[in-house]
């Protein structure tokens, strides 16, 4: 592996330090903390697991380390939160195979909600309730990797968060004053959706791009043909989540970026070859990083110099092939996985992942390039080694890349200016020195970082105090509890000249990134609003059958379903007994009137698997067959009240029609 990292720094038309791990004396400096024997263990096993998906050996025999717990801070931050005292950042942070976003406080890490997105989740009951249902289409798994807020000049808005579904190509939107999600969206002629990314100078486009590569469209032609697969750059209109122009190239997609003002999106390509097995996939020494001219796109999508894919009515602008005023390649070293934007919006870090550099990318100079003044590659301004398998950069304040390395599970640190001016000397052997000179610190993680980001660090108002990586494996770091091991995050005071590890949190897999947002641009609502489309919905079905949700109280047998429409105020349900008949599809749409802050009731129908959630001034609703001839009770399963357990009633399913008494 050694010589295939070397063999990448050749084919570089720079010169490159030699080493495939960077500086010995920021190595010499690290291996104070924990000692190198373990790590070099570490990186044996991990860089053949990294490529080969094999186990990583033995590292259940490695010392207990002694970073972090207890660990004296003399100047810095520090991550405690008094009990009752508030955190000074919102941490969203997706969930993997859990298909959720988890809300956390920083720097306490204390988790503090779980919003449902492509899942099944009991507590509240997302998937099972007529809307989640609805715009699930009965899905109940997704695989969240992105959480990206939306943006007005540059940072957050405080009104939307977006996450992918890696599993069936969608993107879903939560609204934060509610933490919800309103919207999901099918991406056409996609698959694989992982990187996503929100244009930053206003709530625009957010891009989505297609990791794998299929048949366009994907009907049963092609299919042992794959060098006529394709993949898809999507733009969702943030607003209002329609899918406006796709644009398909030829190479499989990775991470997703945008600029600051609107004029590029980035996507980062590591199967330049077109592989479809991992040999392949792995062939060539440089891939690209794909540059998107929007305004290129939309002159085109405008002129209707589009296709249109299989049944699909977006318009598509092929851009397979070569270079073209829609697309340009940029060539970087190799299977680069993330792209990062700097805080200056100067500049692109592209990750190499199997080369050990990250290339800087001059966003100013892509201009020149799309005009073809200047080479593709003539963008890259700096390619500084940072360690073995570089995946994603966080910034500061201060002109200052944080880098998380996979393989040598350390997170480095390195000044983006000092990395340019090395880039730009002549002679290689100084331009070496130099480069060296530019990482700063290198950190060790436990174990595995994948993704790496750090307060406001997506936004020009990144703020250099609370840095977070999010370790794949956490081995020994805490109690064992069998074979599925929890992640680890861990929190690192990125404040001063060196980094300190503040924080070990384990996580529930497998959250991939994570925002860290400060806290005045979070600004929830307590009660329920009742606006967005699921109280469009509701008022519809409302206004069909003359009902208003928040007086009235009505059973309505029409089109073989029995609408229940039944209000709550603690500790009563407006009904006491229900009464159905054996098969009849019942549907309950529950409205809880009380207006207090904190006070959920929900309804659970004992043995009908209905359990939902109704917060303050909130209605839901669920619909199921009573099948069962029998007493069931339902009864509200939120501690509401000192009579919560009163708070209950009788479905009473009868073999023949019976008549509902007139008040509960
Ligand atoms: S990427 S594997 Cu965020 Cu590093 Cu999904
Ligand atoms: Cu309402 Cu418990």
């Amino acid at each position: 592996m050694q010589n295939k990292h070397d063999k990448t720094a050749q084919h570089t038309t720079h010169p490159q330090p030699e080493s495939a791990t960077a500086s010995n004396a920021v190595q010499a400096e690290a291996a104070t903390e924990t000692g190198w024997g373990r790590r070099d263990f570490l990186k044996v096993g991990s860089l053949a697991a990294a490529l080969f998906g094999t186990q990583l050996a033995g590292c259940e025999k490695t010392p207990s380390p002694g970073l972090g717990g207890g660990q004296a801070h003399a100047s810095g931050l520090s991550t405690h939160v008094a009990p009752g005292a508030h955190d000074d950042y919102y941490g969203f942070w997706s969930g993997g195979q859990s298909g959720e976003i988890r809300v956390l406080g920083v720097p306490s890490m204390r988790e503090l909600k779980r919003i449902p997105v492509f899942n099944f989740d009991a507590a509240t009951g997302w998937g099972a309730t007529d809307f989640s249902k609805k715009i699930l289409g009965n899905r109940l798994s997704g695989d969240t990797h992105h959480v990206h807020l939306s943006y007005k000049d540059g940072t957050y808005d405080g009104r939307y968060i977006f996450v992918n579904d890696k599993a069936s190509a969608r993107l879903a939107r939560v609204r934060i004053d509610i933490m919800e999600v309103d919207r999901i969206t099918e991406l056409p002629n996609c698959a694989g959706t992982h990187g996503i990314f929100p244009q930053r100078h206003k709530t625009g486009y957010v891009f989505t791009n297609s990791e794998f590569r299929t048949p366009m469209p994907n009907d049963g032609r092609d299919m042992d043909s794959p060098e006529k697969y394709g993949a898809m750059h999507t733009a969702v209109d943030g607003e209002t989540m329609e899918v406006k122009w796709q644009v398909l190239v030829e190479g499989n997609m990775d991470l997703c970026a945008t600029d600051y003002q609107g004029k590029y999106s980035f996507a980062t390509c590591y199967n330049s070859e077109g592989g479809v097995t991992l040999e392949k996939m792995m062939a060539n020494e440089r891939d690209h990083l794909y540059v998107f001219n929007i305004a290129n796109i939309e002159r085109a999508v405008q002129n209707g110099k589009t296709i249109r894919i299989g049944n699909s009515t977006v318009p598509v602008v092929d851009a397979r092939g070569a270079d073209s005023e829609y697309v340009m390649r940029i060539p970087v070293p190799k299977s680069p996985h993330g792209v990062n934007m700097d805080p200056t919006g100067m500049y692109a870090v592209v990750s190499g992942k199997l080369s050990p550099t990250v290339s800087v990318v001059d966003v100013r100079k892509l201009d020149d390039a799309f005009q073809k003044k200047i080479k593709p590659r003539d963008c890259v301004v700096a390619e500084p080694e940072v360690g073995l398998g570089p995946l994603h950069t966080a910034f500061d304040n201060k002109g200052n890349a944080y880098t998380s390395i996979f393989i040598d599970s350390v997170v480095t640190k390195w000044n983006i200016a000092a990395a340019i001016e090395a880039y730009k000397i002549k002679d290689p052997k100084a331009s070496k020195e130099a480069a060296a000179k530019a990482i700063l610190q290198k950190l060790d993680v436990h174990y595995q970082i994948g993704h790496i980001n750090a307060s406001m660090s997506e936004t020009k108002e990144a703020d250099g105090k609370w840095l977070m990586a999010l370790c794949k494996f956490s081995k020994d770091r805490y109690l064992n509890v069998g074979p599925l091991m929890p992640e680890n995050d861990q929190l690192i005071d990125m404040s001063g000249d060196k980094m300190k590890l503040m924080h070990d949190g384990p996580t529930y897999p497998e959250p991939h990134d994570c925002v860290i947002v400060k806290k005045s641009i979070i600004q929830p609502t307590k009660i329920q609003p009742r606006t967005g489309p699921r109280f469009e919905m509701y008022e519809a079905w409302a206004k069909e059958d003359g009902v208003n949700l928040l007086k009235d109280n009505k059973i309505i047998r029409k089109n073989g379903i029995v609408r229940v429409y039944m209000t709550s105020q603690a500790p009563k349900f407006h009904f006491s007994e229900i009464r159905v008949t054996k098969g009849e599809k019942v549907q309950i749409i529950l409205t809880n009137l009380d207006n207090v802050e904190d006070l959920s009731h929900g309804l659970c129908v004992t043995h009908h698997d209905v359990n939902f959630l109704v917060n303050a001034r909130d209605t839901n609703s669920a619909t199921f067959v009573a099948d069962k001839p029998g007493v069931y009770w339902f009864y509200c399963p939120w501690f509401c009240h000192a009579l919560h357990l009163e708070m209950r009633g009788r479905l009473i399913v009868s073999d023949a029609p019976t008549s509902q008494p007139k008040k509960g």
